[in-house]
């Protein structure tokens, strides 16, 4: 038991007030976790394009004022009644793609997609749709069910993990989102040992599926990015082969080049970039018979993607996957360990580091082409 148990905490969080405002630091409110919830002390946390996105006002969804933020990192300062998968002390990562293991979903065995939280999550609200935040007695919503720009925040216990403590939290932070979703896309999808990859875009997603791309032992893996500088990160991570689809001929798509040079195809390709038209290419770079192109970049709400049908009639799969298909509580404790046992990168990330008070910096660092992730000590 620590002295705020069953206490309000006051403490600073970086608060969204409308849509395309940056962030304030206020003083908020942490009401104490009620039954099956968590209030963790969140120590670090890095900055993804979904947060940003949320914060421009372009996601319809979107609900303000609101304390955005999902790759965090921290320790667990109290537990509501019934809780029983993290204790005080713990060191831990929020999810927000819940695993309860009760719900249709979670015992299909199919999906990592857990339903037990999803639909007050999407409200910004805990499940007796409330909020914990408040900032001078009114109400500020959640986000993502881990609203982890707070010093304090409060999850539900199905969207929290324990971690190995010796992992530096500074750095797994970046396992709540971008290097996992990354990791699970590749490494659940059985086949592609030995089989030749193609990844779009070399962000922090596009880096996490060459890295995964190796640890399972794929024999080519050609990376694609318009920005020239993304070559030396996509061969350090493992890319064999980097192509700048601005710099083929007039007129050549990177989908036919990529065909020519494979002689018919990739085996799999994954987009990491969110764009529809990416998308398309990559689907359709795809070996006939049996290609597979998985979706895992984030296109804005409304987008729509297209292709011939013969793409799929002639055994070409489009798939996609959420948080790379991670049912997190099972799986984030192996993957923290697969890290510190040095298969996984996760230091090689962190290109820019910011203060909390530096917070809207850390938005305009990740524009920039040489930002793979920034992590703020919210200290
Ligand atoms: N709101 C958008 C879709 C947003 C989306 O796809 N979110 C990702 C996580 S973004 C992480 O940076 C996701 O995994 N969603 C699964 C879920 O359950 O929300 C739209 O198009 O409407
Ligand atoms: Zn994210």
């Amino acid at each position: 038991m620590s002295d705020t148990t069953g206490k309000v905490i006051t403490c600073k969080a970086a608060v969204c007030w409308g849509a395309g405002e940056p962030l304030k630091i206020e003083d908020v409110e942490v009401a104490p976790p009620k039954a099956h919830e968590v209030r963790i002390h969140i120590l670090y946390t890095g900055i993804c394009h979904t947060d940003e996105y949320t914060r421009s006002g372009k996601d319809p969804e979107g609900l303000f004022p609101v304390i955005l933020g999902h790759e965090g990192g921290g320790i667990v300062e109290s537990v509501g009644e019934g809780v029983t998968s993290v204790k005080v002390g713990d060191h831990v990562i929020p999810l927000y793609t819940a695993e309860c293991r009760e719900c249709k979903f979670c015992k299909s065995g199919k999906t990592n997609l857990c339903s037990s939280v999803r639909a007050t999550q999407g409200q910004g609200l805990m499940t007796d749709k409330t909020s914990r935040f408040t900032v001078n007695g009114k109400p500020v919503h959640h986000f993502m069910g881990t609203s982890t720009f707070s010093q304090y925040t409060v999850v539900a216990d199905v969207s929290v993990v324990a971690v190995n403590p010796k992992a530096p939290l500074e750095k797994v932070c970046l396992l709540g989102c971008g290097i996992t979703t990354a990791w699970g896309a590749v490494v659940k999808q059985p086949g592609i040992a030995g089989s030749t990859v193609a990844v779009f875009g070399c962000g922090c997603i596009g880096l996490g599926v060459i890295n995964a791309s190796t640890l399972v032992k794929a024999s080519r893996i050609i990376a694609v990015d318009t920005n020239p500088a993304k070559e030396a990160w996509a061969k350090k991570f493992g890319a064999t082969d980097f192509i700048n689809p601005t710099t083929l001929p007039e007129g050549k798509r990177i989908q036919d080049y990529l065909v020519e040079i494979t002689d018919g195809g990739l085996d799999y390709t994954f987009d990491a970039t969110g764009n529809v038209h990416v998308m398309r290419a990559a689907l359709e770079a795809c070996h006939k018979g049996w290609g597979v192109s998985t979706v895992i970049g984030v296109a804005a709400a409304g987008q729509e993607i297209s292709t011939r049908p013969f793409q799929l009639v002639t055994g070409r799969t489009w798939r996609g996957s959420a948080f790379g298909g991670v049912k997190g509580r099972t799986e984030l404790p192996g993957l923290v360990d697969d890290y510190l046992a040095g298969k996984v990168r996760v230091d090689e990330y962190v290109t820019h580091h910011r203060k909390f008070a530096e917070i809207n910096e850390g938005f305009h660092d990740m524009h920039g082409g040489d930002c793979i992730r920034c992590v703020v000590d919210m200290s």
